[in-house]
């Protein structure tokens, strides 16, 4: 494959070129080396939860169609579709838990590096809560809502306080069909309880503990994780900045800060503008501290301060090819083992600083949250220290780079639309929008990176279907420019003209992956505005590159949500015709929305739009 076919996006292109001329190894060689991939793992029959296995289905032939214990295709495949859902899940949703505890830092020492930035919303949480406020100082009132939030984890209560914000409709059918989820920590618990060996074998029975759990992350995890970070470190509102690998600066310090917690990069942010730091930076040759986003912590300050964005998950190894990187800083998730061979062949230090993600090769730094600030500086210190090592003679920084509007919390929408929803509703109902997608996930080597999403959001907002957008998935719209407002004219009229009037892109960009929280509470206010249920709007979603687990999660949280989902590729679980069934099909009787797939992003879009027109047309729209 040529290296243009890997990628649309000409920054990747070029660093790909730079790559083989170099000789360095990157994803997409790695992914050619797995070929073929084994077809076992792809339908999703084999397993290895037992030491009397590991046991293979086999799906055609005559060969064994149970395993050593019995299981057969159906326990086998949802077993494991239940196991992704509960890493995903655990993933965002242990990312949600370090929030909490930093936010509960916060309140136990007001003195701090970590401030609440927005009480506003914190005294609305407390409200929603009924937590009293009367005569309290906020750190008492935020003291009581870490407590509600620890609980959530645990197992105290019935039902997550959050799927309260569901319409009524909503909660009752998850009563119905007893999947309530109760604690976030519970839920995981039991995915992996209910999958080892010899206890659920009912596909069915086993998918319900996914949708159950798959729940406790979009109206638990992940929610908590949106909503304390924005008391934390601000509620978004409209901000510009720039986006893709020309943001790498050649005569500044660059840093590229990489991972999904906001508890690190933020602070970064501010620990940048040091002045001390900035003497030594100049002191070494550099004319300032370049700090640069990638994949979901660069979208948690994209969000909140406009900081530059230099690419999505594909871009993380050729951002350190650029030869222009002092410091690739890293938390968790989505890191590939490979930065820190990459990072050998330049100057680039990689520096770990989760002691839950440790990267042989890397420099580790453990952040110490308690003293947020002083290990911020100290990380910076040591890529300013590194400057002076950056040949640039084998410096090439892609002249690449795109300008975007974000901030686009459910604040910022409301703030923009007056106050009210009621212009979204009536542009709804009107027709100039027919609908809203939500287009989130990550990029895959397997697919050309960026196509499929930006193919897919420019046929959805050619058709008058207003996109929200999260993840990688918002960072590919940013690099192809249609999070400006004048990409409104790619937009049909009457998209275009709602955008014009508001000021708007055609395409919001929402947040990190945990911010499909706040797409969650955009559908549910729609839902309770027109007394309807979530699965009545029109409204779908899509993962049209997707490859983590998380995204799993979200997917199976947004159908149980009543949200119709497209996937590029299925999850390991054709080998199972039934719950292939179930997922594409029965679970529209269940939770009235389905999984979808289509590889090709402009059927995906008409798919999408004769979901919208369907449920318009129910509406009496
Ligand atoms: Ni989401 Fe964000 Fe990107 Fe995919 Fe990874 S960074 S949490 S998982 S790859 S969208
Ligand atoms: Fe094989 Fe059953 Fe053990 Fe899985 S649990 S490895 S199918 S014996």
């Amino acid at each position: 494959m040529k290296n243009h076919e890997k990628s649309i996006d000409p920054a990747s292109q070029k660093m790909l070129d730079k790559a083989y001329a170099e000789g360095i190894q990157t994803v997409w060689d790695r992914l050619e080396a797995q070929q073929p991939h084994c077809g076992f793992g792809e339908l999703g029959l084999c397993c290895r939860h037992c030491n009397m296995g590991p046991c293979r289905i086999d799906p055609f032939g005559n060969g064994p169609k149970l395993g050593v214990c019995g299981a057969n295709a159906d326990t086998i495949a949802s077993r494991q579709l239940v196991r992704m859902i509960a890493a995903g899940a655990a993933a965002h949703s242990d990312h949600g838990r370090d929030i909490v505890l930093a936010f509960r830092a916060a309140a136990e020492h007001g003195e701090g590096d970590y401030k609440f930035k927005d009480e506003k919303k914190l005294l609305a949480l407390a409200s929603e809560f009924n937590i009293p406020t009367e005569g309290r100082t906020i750190q008492e009132i935020a003291l009581d809502v870490s407590d509600i939030a620890l609980d959530e984890y645990g197992m105290r209560g019935q039902k997550l306080q959050f799927t309260k914000r569901a319409p009524k409709v909503r909660q009752d059918l998850w009563t119905s069909l007893g999947v309530d989820p109760r604690g976030i920590d519970r839920e995981v618990v039991e995915c992996m309880h209910r999958t080892t060996m010899g206890v659920d074998t009912d596909y069915v029975n086993l998918t319900l503990q996914g949708i159950r759990t798959s729940l406790s992350d979009g109206w638990g995890g992940s929610m908590w994780a949106t909503e304390l970070s924005d008391v934390l470190f601000g509620t978004p509102e409209v901000v510009k900045g720039w986006s893709n690998l020309g943001v790498l600066s050649d005569k500044e310090v660059n840093i590229v800060v990489h991972g999904h917690e906001p508890t690190l990069s933020d602070i970064i942010v501010f620990a940048a503008r040091d002045p001390e730091l900035l003497k030594k930076a100049k002191e070494k040759g550099a004319e300032g501290i370049n700090i640069c986003g990638m994949c979901c912590t660069g979208n948690e300050i994209l969000m909140r301060h406009g900081v530059p964005i230099a690419g999505n998950f594909l871009q993380q190894e050729l951002a350190i090819i650029t030869g222009a990187v002092e410091a690739m800083i890293v938390d968790v998730q989505c890191i590939m083992p490979s930065l820190p061979t990459v990072a050998n062949c330049f100057h680039t230090k990689v520096i770990s600083t989760s002691p839950k993600a440790v990267f042989p090769g890397a420099t580790h730094v453990p952040f110490d949250e308690k003293n947020a600030m002083e290990t911020a500086k100290q990380i910076i210190s040591i890529a300013i220290d590194n400057y002076p090592n950056r040949n640039q003679g084998r410096v090439n920084i892609p002249s690449d780079r795109m300008g975007y509007m974000a901030g686009f919390s459910v604040e910022t929408i409301l703030g923009a639309l007056g106050g009210t929803l009621d212009p979204l509703l009536d542009a709804i109902k009107s027709g100039s929008i027919r609908g809203i997608a939500g287009i989130v996930g990550c990029n895959n080597p397997k697919v050309r990176q960026d196509h499929n999403h930006i193919a897919l959001a420019k046929e959805l907002i050619k058709n008058n279907v207003l996109v929200v957008e999260t993840g990688c998935a918002a960072i590919a719209s940013a690099k192809a420019g249609l999070l400006l407002p004048e990409a409104a004219d790619m937009a049909g009229e009457g998209l275009a003209a709602v955008c014009r009037a508001l000021g708007v892109p055609p395409v919001l960009h929402m947040g990190s992956c945990v911010d499909n929280s706040r797409v969650l509470v955009v559908a549910a206010a729609i839902a309770n505005a027109l007394g309807v249920d979530i699965s009545d709007l029109p409204l779908a979603a899509a993962a049209p590159e997707w490859m983590s687990e998380k995204a799993v999660a979200i997917g199976t949280y947004a159908v149980s949500s009543g949200i119709y989902t497209v996937l590029n590729s299925p999850p390991p679980v054709l080998g199972s015709s039934n719950l292939t069934n179930l997922l594409t099909a029965g679970a529209e009787g269940v939770v009235g929305a389905v999984f979808a797939v289509e590889a090709d992003p402009v059927k995906q879009a008409g798919l999408i739009i004769e979901h919208i027109e369907k449920k318009r047309t129910a509406l009496g729209l």
